[in-house]
Order: structure tokens, then sequence, then C-alpha cells
């Protein structure tokens, strides 16, 4: 990884939550592999960031994938968590916040993730806002997602990413995604359009010197790849509502409605979740390319 580095080879950090946390066992294994195999298929070198006994990783190798993906001990680890985890020799798998702010310290430009966190429903009751909202603030990364989870307030969440100054565009679409649906229902003020148009973006930034934050590309799925709208949005309402009665709060919220959705579908979330990761591992593979 530090040869690929040095040697200025396009690279695509990965994050390892999705693994451990977002996606159940055994698929998440093969998945993670299979990420990888699709950021090397469009020439760029895969670094998936995560954390083994109390060691932050960048480019973890099979083996460590396999043993964050082996579930036990793994904590869930944002940016807050990282010095306390490595002090406790812990075992932790990366969210889009930590693997995000590991990715820009190490010089790598461009992330590839399934959809962000953001802002929860009913926020303004429980004040559960992801912790990725804030670093993506002053975070220099181009993160590619299906826009933030479906399971969240979008609407509020794009209102926090415009106030935190996150850049967003989508990609040849001037629509947000919907992670497991298509369109979110909301539009965007920009669209990039080519991979080289989104290496422009970042070559433009790093001219001007004027904003740290990321850049959010939206890389929708297409109307054939999505999750039948009606399924999602019923599935969703009894994710919630079994939420609510279990009464499952903090970081454990995202990974609970998931892993709902993976089982009241019969995996049809499932094969979608992996399908918007791996089309966003390409795309980030290509941006990575075009950048280099
Ligand atoms: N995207 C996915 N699956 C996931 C996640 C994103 O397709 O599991 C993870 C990311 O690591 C993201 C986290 O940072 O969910 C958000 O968790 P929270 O809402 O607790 O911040
Ligand atoms: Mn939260």
């Amino acid at each position: 990884m530090l040869a690929a580095r040095r040697a200025g080879h396009p690279i695509v950090a990965l994050e390892s939550t999705i693994v451990s946390h977002g996606l159940p066992r055994p698929d998440n294994l093969r998945v993670a592999r299979e990420i990888e195999q699709t950021v090397r298929a469009a020439g760029a070198v895969p670094a998936t960031i995560g954390m083994v006994a109390g060691e932050l990783v960048v480019g973890l190798s099979d083996a460590e994938i396999e043993r964050l993906a082996a579930g036990g001990e793994v904590a869930k680890l944002s940016v807050r968590d990282l010095a306390v985890a490595a002090a406790r020799g812990a075992d932790g798998a990366t969210t889009v916040a930590a693997t995000s702010a590991i990715a820009a310290s190490a010089g790598i430009g461009v992330f590839a993730t399934g959809g962000l966190g953001g802002v929860h429903r009913e926020a303004n009751v429980t004040y559960d806002e992801s912790a990725d909202l804030v670093t993506l603030a002053r975070t220099p990364i181009v993160v590619v997602c299906a826009g933030v989870k479906s399971i969240l307030d979008v609407g509020a969440t794009l209102e926090r990413l415009e106030t935190l100054g996150v850049a967003v565009a989508g990609y040849g679409s001037r629509r947000f995604g919907g992670f497991f649906v298509t369109d979110s229902g909301f539009d965007l003020d920009w669209s990039l359009d080519s991979p080289e148009q989104v290496a422009a973006a970042m070559a433009a930034r790093r001219a001007q010197g004027v904003h740290d934050g990321a850049l959010v590309l939206s890389n929708a799925l297409g109307v054939d790849e999505q999750l039948d709208p009606e399924l999602h949005d019923r599935t969703l309402a009894e994710g919630l509502r079994l939420l609510a009665r279990e009464g499952v709060t903090g970081k454990a919220v995202t990974p609970f409605l998931l892993s709902h959705f993976h089982a009241a579908t019969q995996g049809r979330s499932l094969a979608v979740n992996v399908r918007v990761i791996l089309r966003n591992a390409d795309l980030a593979a290509r941006i990575a390319v075009a950048d280099a």
C-alpha cells in the first residue's frame, strides 16, 4: 500500500463497517473481496481500512479482512473512538467518518461506500445525527455513495450537508440517489458527468485552496436495479416500529435497520446493497485513475 502510494498509483479507500456491521455473515466476507476485486479490475489499488489489535491499517490484508468479517468483538469505530480503541488493543471496523478521515490523512483522495450516514428520522427528539456529516465537513476526499441511507431523513441530511459546507453532486444526474432506491425525491444543484470531470473538481479544489470539505458524489442505482419502492417503504415502516418497540438507540440503529431489511425482504435488499457498493467501487476506481 505504501509502495502504491509512493509510486503514485490510483488508490481507492474502502470502509470496514459495511463488512462487519452492515452485511450479514457469511456474505459479508465474499462481498468484501468482491469490492476489492472490482477496484482492481478498474485499474486502481483497493485500501480497505480498519483496526486490528489496536493498529490502524490502511490496506487490510485478506486475513485481516477475514478477521473483521468473522464478527465477535469487532467495535464500530467512528473518529472519536479511534484513539481509545487503539489504547485498548481492540479490533474495529471504521465507519464512513473514520474511514474518510484516515484515508485523507494517508493522502488518498477517493473513497467508495454504500450509503452515507446522516440525520435520523425524529432527530429533533433524539439528536441522532451521524458523525459522518461533521467529519465530511473537514475532510478533503471524494466519497462515492448512492446518497444517504434511505432509513434516514434525507431532506434534513441534505440541509445539514449544505450548512456544513459539504459539496454534493449527482453522477450524471441532478437527482439525489435513494440508496436502496434510485431516487430519494430530492434535487441537487450540480451533476458531474464523467470520472474526468470529478477529477477536475478535485484538482480545482486543490488549486483554489479555499475548501477542505468532502465532495459527496451520488451514484444512484438504475431503475431496473433498485429495490421495489413499495416493498422498501413497507419494510422501512415496519423496521422503524420494531426499532421503537425494542428501544434500539445510538450506533446500533443503523445496523438494526439494515439487518431488518435484509431479513424481511428475504435477501432482496441485500442483493441491492451489494450492487450499490460494487458499482460505487467501480466508479471510485475510475475517478482515482482519472485523478492519478
Ligand atoms: N453504507 C452501507 N452499509 C453500512 C454503512 C454505510 O451500505 O453499514 C455504515 C457506514 O459505515 C456509515 C454507518 O458510516 O453505516 C453510519 O452509522 P451511524 O448512522 O451510526 O453513524
Ligand atoms: Mn447515530
